[in-house]
């Protein structure tokens, strides 16, 4: 069998994934939607399926990785034996280029990638939506970084999980000038993770069952912004659903606290920006951790990293545009 090796990037959610109907699959409650990075982070994945292995070998940025991290990794390459008929045990080893589980989605790229460089490695020609199922199985956000450009990840209704993928709203293409000014607040292992994380909150928080409620409308409104190019409405429904998001996180039990005082400051300042400008020219977006993804227009971006490399705690900024999704790599990028 042939080794294969791919580059995959992370995705930001607009209307996020908080919550599992089905943890062993990783089936939401909700559906969401999101941007696929471009490379200016991406994770690089390597895969062999080996005859003589007894079991799955990962490394991760150049070590052993976690027995936790490993299982995982199975649990992606188990759902690509079973389409492929096969019962080969693989070597993966996978590089991300930007810190690990710090809000920038590393889970996401990373399984993305593996799913990719699995099938291929195993002879599959798999189209999106099976490679989107096998990410899921890693990481549920992963499911929405195989496809380019803007996505949405469809929660479906079977209880097998095979209506539960992601699916293009648009390419990369469509909405060239949109960019993501990424800044990096805390570069550590958040506290909590997100699987803890979701349970806590499906089980403590009466505010999520109102969070699900309305998930079907903004879900519509922001697909709708998407085709239309609206930045206005785009960035008016991101900056409400992240707060959303995070404030069902405030009312678990104990109270789940991922934002820190930088990624306030950083809240004050765009909305201070598009004071100035007379328009929503900017809006945040934070995940499972403190650091900010500010979208916004191409003219805005250079202002935009200026702005938050001012706000004292902001470590770094990277620019982003909307990205095409993984591609294989010669195999003279092979990690091993
Ligand atoms: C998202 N997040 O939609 C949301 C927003 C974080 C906040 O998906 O347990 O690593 O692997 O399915 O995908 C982070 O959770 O969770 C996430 P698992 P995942 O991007």
């Amino acid at each position: 069998m042939e080794k294969s090796t791919w580059l995959a990037t992370p995705n930001i959610a607009v209307v996020k994934y908080w919550g599992k109907r089905d943890s062993a699959l990783n089936l939401p409650y909700n559906g969401s939607v999101s941007v696929t990075m471009d490379e200016a982070v991406s994770t690089r994945t390597t895969v062999e399926f080996d005859a003589r292995l007894s079991h799955d070998l990962f490394c991760l940025n150049g070590k052993a990785a976690r027995p936790e991290e490993t299982v995982r990794v199975s649990r992606v390459l188990d759902a690509v034996r079973k389409k492929a008929g096969i019962k080969t045990r693989a070597k993966v080893h996978s590089e991300n280029n930007f810190p690990t589980a710090a809000g920038i989605a590393s889970s996401a790229s990373g399984f993305a990638a593996l799913a990719c460089a699995a099938a291929d490695a195993a002879g599959m020609r798999a189209g999106s939506a099976s490679l989107s199922r096998f990410a899921r199985m890693g990481s549920g956000s992963a499911c929405r970084s195989v496809i380019g450009g803007f996505a949405e990840w469809k929660k479906g209704v079977k209880a097998d999980g095979s209506d539960s993928y992601a699916v293009q709203i648009a390419p990369a293409s469509h909405w060239q000038k949109l960019r993501n000014v990424i800044a990096i607040t805390d570069a550590g292992r958040k506290l909590i993770g997100s699987d803890l994380g979701m349970q806590m909150t499906v089980q403590g928080s009466a505010l999520y069952k109102e969070r699900l409620r309305k998930m079907p409308a903004l879900i519509r409104g922001m697909k709708h912004a998407i085709l239309a190019c609206d930045l206005p409405s785009f960035l008016s429904l991101a900056m409400k659903e992240s707060s959303n998001m995070h404030a069902v996180m405030l009312d678990s039990t104990p109270p789940i606290v991922y934002l820190n005082d930088i990624s306030y400051a950083i809240m004050r300042a765009v909305h201070e920006f598009n004071a100035q400008q007379g328009k929503v020219a900017a809006g945040y977006t934070f995940d499972a951790g403190p650091n900010a993804h500010v979208y916004t227009a191409e003219r805005h971006a250079k202002a935009i990293a200026r702005m938050l490399e001012g706000i004292k705690g902001v470590k770094k900024t990277i620019v982003c545009r909307p990205g095409n999704g993984p591609r294989r790599l010669p195999e003279k990028e092979a990690l091993f």
